[in-house]
């Protein structure tokens, strides 16, 4: 079996970050081990939320695990609180991203806005470890605040290709643009490959809501399907369709919550998606 690592937090409730990397992840048969960044009671879009930093036990953790051995299939970063955890985002990176494929998804921001307690100096620090990535999938907000440019509502193709340009030119092979919806009623996601000089974009049908914690779930779906041997394309197809599914599911359901979105009665439908 397949064995990535993935760190991030932990938000107890939000279904976001670990709480949607570890279960989709290891539905879609692949071991997952986590590296947990902090314990918050519920992620920060709920107002008094607690938060517990765990950063201390992060290179003791590392180091147990090179004196045992371990490696990873993958390793993938999603939400990161600190410089102190960009560092250390950068050393798992190094000592265990040798020959793995490598994901970042710099969570920091949407709607044009920095996530509480994020400063654009946190924004252009991520930068460095997008460099170190063979992916990166940031949304519109997040791209421009690593490339210090305006957040456009209003944006054509031409746009998306050169942001997406600009981000692989931050030393990254890969980017992939999430939310992006260039005709009305449809969303999804483009990318380019700068070693193939590729662009592909991938749209399904854009749902009436959105919800936090989606770009957790697309992030950790095109790591689970490029780990068990989907194409690039394939992956980000899957990603759009399960993200899709759950929102569906989410708004069938009568009072529904507002927090996170139904991924997990979506699971059938993405391993037929993945084809196991
Ligand atoms: O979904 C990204 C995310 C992850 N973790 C925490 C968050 C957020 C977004 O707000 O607050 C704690």
């Amino acid at each position: 079996m397949k064995r990535i690592v993935t760190m991030q937090d932990i938000s107890c409730v939000g279904k976001c970050s670990l709480t949607v990397a570890l279960p989709v992840i290891s539905a879609m048969g692949v071991e997952t081990a986590v590296i947990p960044t902090a314990v918050l009671s519920t992620h920060t879009m709920f107002q008094g939320f607690t938060f517990h930093d765990l950063t201390s036990e992060i290179r003791p953790i590392m180091d147990h695990w090179k004196k045992e051995g371990i490696t990873f299939d993958a390793v993938y970063t999603g939400y990161l609180g600190s410089f102190e955890q960009l560092d250390l985002a950068a050393a798992l990176f190094d000592e265990f991203g040798q020959n793995t494929l490598k994901i970042v998804d710099p969570c920091m921001a949407d709607n044009g806005k920095l996530y509480a307690g994020f400063t654009p100096e946190f924004a252009a620090s991520m930068k460095d470890l997008c460099a170190k990535a063979d992916i990166i999938c940031p949304n519109l907000t997040e791209a421009s605040f690593l490339l210090n440019i305006p957040y456009l509502t209003d944006y054509d193709e031409a746009y998306v290709q050169d942001v997406l340009k600009q981000l692989t030119a931050l030393g990254t092979r890969r980017a992939v643009l999430t939310g992006i919806s260039l005709s009305g009623g449809k969303l999804g996601a483009y990318a380019y490959d700068s070693q193939e000089d590729r662009f592909f974009y991938y749209e399904t049908k854009e749902e009436t809501e959105h919800f936090h914690g989606t770009g957790d779930l697309w992030a950790s779906t095109m790591c689970g399907a490029l780990v068990r041997g989907r194409s690039f394309d394939e992956a980000i197809g899957i990603a759009c369709e399960y993200v899709r599914e759950s929102i569906r599911l989410t708004l069938a359901e009568e009072n529904h919550n507002t927090y996170g979105v139904n991924f997990e009665q979506a699971i059938p439908y993405l391993l037929e998606q993945l084809g196991c």
